[in-house]
């Protein structure tokens, strides 16, 4: 793999033809969508998500979304900050579920989990260990795996402030190997990934500058990455959140009905158990 990406291709343009945008995720595994979201009620989580780093005395008071930078995100109690991001105000927004009931062609349900990154710039260190490895949310999320991705900027990303790689069409094969990863960490535990020599050169890695508004949906078996924000003069936030959306009628598994910072307690259940090696007694 090398660092060049392709962009997304834009799906906007299929949004109201049934079929061009089924063949399209079909043949490969996302939809990116430009604009589709209320820009207010993006910009409101980014704000939400300020207020929680100065509330929680990681920026100082008076600081803008434009001005915003924190030291580390790992100093930042994560648990806490979910009670300042109201995500499910923006998730099931009726403007919102239009989209999403739009990609599917069903009615959804959007997970109770979402995960909100606030990455401040690593330049200098490449791969900070917070990131994600080359993986699948299919593997850490089930058992159903007709849920999709839902990816959106806060803030405007660039190829330096990072955010998300796709592997174009890399959901074809299906479940893949995913092994420890001592470079990636979650919780002070080594996490899964894909390995780079077992990935070869299936499916090319995607990447474009995102704006507030835009989102990616992709596939349970979509092979994607962290990129890292590696921005410097001026340094920028990497400011996104992360939900699964799947079929109203599909059964809900754990991680659909717990809120990120209950699922985060238990090693038994979910996500949890499959970062920590735990045998699953939920799924
Ligand atoms: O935003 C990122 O850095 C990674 C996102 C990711 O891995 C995911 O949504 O599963």
């Amino acid at each position: 793999m090398t660092d060049t990406f392709r962009d997304y291709a834009d799906c906007t343009p299929l949004l109201d033809d049934r079929q061009a945008l089924d063949r399209f995720y079909d043949e490969h595994g996302y939809v990116c969508l430009r604009g589709a979201l209320d820009p207010e009620l993006v910009r409101t989580a980014a704000e939400q998500m300020l207020d929680g780093l100065i509330a929680l005395g990681h920026a100082a008071s008076g600081t803008t979304l434009d001005t915003l930078t924190i030291d580390s995100f790992e100093a930042v109690d994560e648990v806490a900050m979910h009670d300042y991001v109201k995500y499910d105000d923006l998730w099931n927004h009726p403007s919102t579920v239009k989209v999403w009931e739009k990609v599917f062609g069903e009615p959804v349900f959007v997970f109770k989990s979402t995960t909100i990154r606030y990455y401040p710039s690593a330049a200098g260190s490449e791969e900070p260990s917070f990131l994600t490895p080359l993986h699948q949310d299919g593997f850490y999320i089930g058992p159903n795996k007709d849920f999709r991705t839902a990816w959106i900027p806060l803030l405007p990303t660039s190829r330096d402030t990072g955010g998300v790689a796709l592997a174009d069409g890399s959901h074809k094969k299906g479940a893949r190997e995913h092994v420890v990863t001592e470079n990636f960490r979650r919780f002070g535990h080594p996490v899964r990934g894909i390995p780079t020599e077992e990935f070869g050169g299936d499916g090319e890695l995607l990447f474009s500058p995102m704006e507030p508004g835009d989102v990616l949906l992709f596939h349970a078996f979509m092979c994607h990455k962290s990129i890292p924000n590696v921005s410097a003069n001026p340094a920028r936030m990497r400011m996104s959140m992360d939900t699964r959306i799947q079929p109203a009628s599909s059964h809900r598994g754990f991680n659909a009905m717990t809120p990120w910072p209950e699922s985060a307690k238990d090693a038994s259940k979910g996500i949890m158990s499959k970062i920590t090696g735990t045998p699953t007694a939920v799924e």
